[in-house]
């Protein structure tokens, strides 16, 4: 694989990445503070005690990038091809703080930066808004702030929030906020919390290359059980790394679910109005990031629809200019693979 990785649509097609991540000096200082207190829980030991202190190229390569929006980024983006990026603050983003006055202004700067960053690359940037969903009240009105002052397109929120789910009737104003911005809501991995990683961080499998996943699944399939989709029937969920693996385990998700709602095994499991494979047909998003796998990509397309799949890169963390060329070499059509590239992006973020 060796073609070359222009900007432009020279392919036929824009090429925009969308789960691209950036931090500001404070989230770092923030989250070194809290390892170093005692406040931060197992997981933020794990992914920040490493990448804000590993002497380690890996490290200290992601750390620079991370926190440049500037000049850097932009070559990276020329070099590999990638037309425009949306981007989030890393995970995870505000909501690791104990402290809620803290996290939201964290957040808020975070959010005001982002504006003045895609304010000065409009052609290249897109933004989403980071919320605090320890204080959902807030965070609905920053949801509205960033689509309609600072022109961010969607909200991310880096799954659990100390422990809790937005399937708790607490976060219901932060689903009405995105009902009335009909943005959608990209749902992106954390470490587990404390009360899951125990296990998989004795392995050291706490992280990317799997508690991410088993985590960020889980918070989609909980919301799903709980009826969100039932409750707020427009609402786009966008997921990464081929939608957590939920697309693979849906057959079983739903033949188990139907049991266990008819036999009234659990109080909390009630009766659906669709299954969930149509839930991840209708209501569910899910981008590439992390998994430039021909198998699995067009997998996912067969089982949600090549509507609902998006190109993402994961920048900084998946850096892999070959991974772009093996989205530009799928064996599919040419108005498929404008889809996944573009046009998708283009429709649910509405750019
Ligand atoms: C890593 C991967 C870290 C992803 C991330 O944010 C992240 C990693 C802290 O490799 O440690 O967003 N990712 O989405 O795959
Ligand atoms: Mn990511």
């Amino acid at each position: 694989m060796s073609h070359e990785l222009k900007t432009g649509g020279e392919r036929g097609y824009l090429r925009i990445a969308t789960e691209e991540a950036f931090a500001t000096r404070e989230q770092i200082d923030c989250y070194l503070r809290m390892v170093k207190d005692g406040t931060a829980d197992k997981g933020l030991v794990s992914l920040w005690g490493f990448y804000a202190r590993s002497p380690s190229a890996r490290a200290r390569e992601i750390m620079e990038r991370l926190l440049d929006l500037g000049e850097q980024r932009i070559r990276h983006m020329d070099e590999t091809g990638i037309d425009r990026a949306i981007l989030a603050l890393t995970s995870p983003g505000a909501q690791a703080l104990p402290d809620v006055a803290e996290a939201r202004g964290l957040a808020q700067r975070a959010n005001d930066y982002l504006a003045g960053q895609v304010a000065s690359h409009r052609d290249r940037y897109i933004g989403m808004t980071t919320v605090v969903p320890q204080d959902p009240e807030w965070s609905a009105r920053e949801i509205l702030r960033g689509a309609r002052e600072l022109g961010f397109k969607g909200v991310q929120i880096n799954s659990h929030t100390r422990g809790q789910y937005l399937d708790h009737p607490r976060c219901a104003p932060i689903f009405r906020a995105l009902a009335e911005t009909g943005q959608p809501l990209y749902i992106h991995p954390a470490t587990p919390p404390d009360s899951m990683i125990g296990p998989m961080l004795e392995a050291g499998l706490d992280g990317a290359i799997f508690g991410f996943g088993v985590e960020t699944g889980l918070h989609l399939l909980r919301l799903i059980t709980s009826g969100i989709f039932d409750r707020y029937p427009q609402l786009q969920i966008v997921v990464g790394h081929m939608g957590e693996a939920l697309p693979f385990w849906v057959y079983r998700l739903d033949y188990m679910h139907q049991v266990s709602v008819r036999s009234q095994r659990y109080a909390c499991l009630k009766p659906l109005k669709k299954t969930i494979l149509d839930y991840l047909r209708s209501n569910v998003l899910i981008t590439t990031s992390g998994m430039a796998w021909a198998p699995a990509i067009l997998f996912t397309q067969q089982v949600v629809g090549e509507d609902r799949v998006m190109y993402a890169m994961d920048y900084p963390y998946q850096f892999v200019p070959d991974e772009v060329r093996t989205h530009d070499n799928l064996d599919i059509p040419l108005a498929t693979k404008r889809k996944l590239m573009q046009t998708n992006a283009e429709r649910w973020f509405g750019l």
